[in-house]
């Protein structure tokens, strides 16, 4: 049995019913097989026994009392997966299906992303299993309040730095900071995601979107090619499908999709970014709403975008939202090209389908690493009490994303795989973090 397989033999042994974490670490170290058998060492030291492990994991209580005056409890996670090449760093997502499972493979992904992006920051997920909708403004703040009397022990702009996920933005970061100032007595960039007003980084809002955009154009152009005139298919309405549609518009592509969990909105004419802004920022409405809005426009109740044809497919809502049979529907419709702007959106059978009939596959730890790659500018930014222009954060948004492009194809070569962006991703993330833990010693 090779080591790799040893390593899945004992997660499997140890982690039983976490289908997410199981589902990410199993295919990352299937991935790297190649590095593996290449470096030796790695066995000696253990290595991979101590990446799957995190380094510290809370769990903790999230009482809070409602409108109505009823007493509520969450549970509250926060996930300390590795701080090999810097602080621990990543989103909390407020969702009904969060679980220790989904926060661990959230955080595990998060640490080869982090790498990727060439800035210096480790790994770390959090969240609850609160649902924030249907909830009052009131009852958010309290919520959030609640989640940082406990969290804010285990956090540190120089330990942990949280940020948002699904379910979590600019509103929620905000509660969260102030009851972190409150409880601490201190003025840090203990989060990012921040408004504008207290210490957040211009452009980190349009950053996932944006830098997922980049990441695209970046490998169309390697294939002389550019994403203008090409249609594409969105998944999502929230922060990350927002920005994206409106940078792939900017490049001119036409989106034809957006949806959200009850069903999608399908646009011939191409999505209207100003009527999606409206109804999903400013009202926080349901997708449906939009085709009120332009005659274009038909919804789809309870279905996914995948059967629309396009030449570009852009997941972008969560987790197994592309399986076997959309991807086989995407290939069958003339589908050249997924990016992941969602984590681990798309499922090991239908990731294979893509790469056994030649569609380019952009996973999400290359693909959506944008997001935190600005949070890591508005870390810097915050420590050196100063800010930068919006054209200056998003031009080097640019470039890390063309580097994160050039870098994964670079790996995939490097071992005979040439446009498996799987393996190089996987492989150009793992080898910064394994360099930094054999030099660290066994901790
Ligand atoms: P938001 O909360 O802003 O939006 C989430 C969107 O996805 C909504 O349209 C939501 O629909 C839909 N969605 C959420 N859960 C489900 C589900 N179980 N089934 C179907 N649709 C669902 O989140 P973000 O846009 O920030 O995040 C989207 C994805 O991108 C996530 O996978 C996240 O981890 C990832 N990501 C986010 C980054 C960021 O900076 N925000 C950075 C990198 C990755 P509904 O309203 O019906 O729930
Ligand atoms: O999945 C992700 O990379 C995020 N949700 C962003 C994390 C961050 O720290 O900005």
């Amino acid at each position: 049995m090779s080591y790799g397989e040893k390593i899945i033999s004992y997660l499997e042994e140890n982690n039983r019913g976490q289908s997410e974490f199981l589902q990410a670490s199993r295919s990352f170290i299937r991935s790297i097989e190649p590095v593996l058998n290449a470096h030796p060492e790695y066995q000696n030291a253990a290595l991979l026994e101590r990446l799957v492990e995190p380094e510290r994991l809370y769990v903790f209580r999230v009482p809070w009392v409602d409108d109505r005056g009823k007493v509520r409890v969450n549970r509250g996670y926060r996930i300390q997966f590795n701080s090999a090449i810097g602080p621990y760093k990543g989103g909390l997502r407020f969702h009904p299906s969060v679980n220790l499972s989904v926060v661990k493979f959230l955080a595990f992904e998060q640490i080869f992303k982090n790498s990727l992006t060439s800035l210096p920051i480790g790994a770390g997920k959090g969240g609850c299993n609160f649902n924030p909708k249907g909830k009052s403004d009131n009852e958010i703040m309290h919520f959030c309040q609640s989640f940082m009397t406990s969290l804010y022990r285990v956090i540190g702009e120089d330990t942990d730095v949280p940020a948002g996920d699904v379910g979590v933005g600019s509103k929620e970061i905000g509660y969260l900071f102030g009851q972190y100032k409150r409880i601490t007595n201190k003025y840090v960039g203990v989060l990012t995601g921040k408004g504008l007003s207290y210490g957040g980084s211009l452009a980190r809002t349009e950053a996932t979107g944006y830098g997922l955009i980049y990441f695209v154009q970046a490998l169309l152009e390697s294939m002389d090619s550019s994403l203008h005139g090409k249609n594409v298919v969105i998944s999502g309405s929230g922060n990350v499908a927002i920005y994206a549609v409106e940078k792939a518009f900017e490049m001119g592509a036409k989106v034809l999709t957006v949806s959200d969990s009850s069903g999608f909105v399908y646009d011939k004419d191409g999505i209207d970014i100003e009527i999606l802004k409206e109804i999903k920022e400013k009202k926080r409405d349901r997708i449906y709403e939009y085709v009120n809005h332009k005659k274009t426009a038909e919804y789809f109740p309870g279905q996914r975008p995948w059967n629309i044809p396009c030449d570009v497919a852009l997941p972008c809502a969560t987790q197994n939202e592309i399986l076997i049979d959309d991807a086989k529907e995407l290939c069958k419709n003339g589908c050249i090209l997924v990016a992941e702007g969602a984590n681990m959106p798309t499922t090991p059978e239908a990731i294979k389908y893509f790469q056994n009939n030649k569609i380019i596959f952009g996973p999400a730890k290359a693909a959506n690493a944008g997001g935190v790659s600005v949070s890591a500018l508005e870390m810097s930014q915050n420590s050196q009490r100063m800010s930068k222009s919006f054209v200056q954060v998003d031009k080097l948004l640019e470039n890390i994303m063309e580097n994160i492009y050039y870098n994964i194809a670079d790996a995939a070569e490097e071992y005979n795989d040439k446009g498996n962006l799987v393996l190089g991703a996987n492989a150009a993330g793992f080898l910064k973090v394994a360099d930094a833990m054999m030099a660290q010693g066994v901790v």
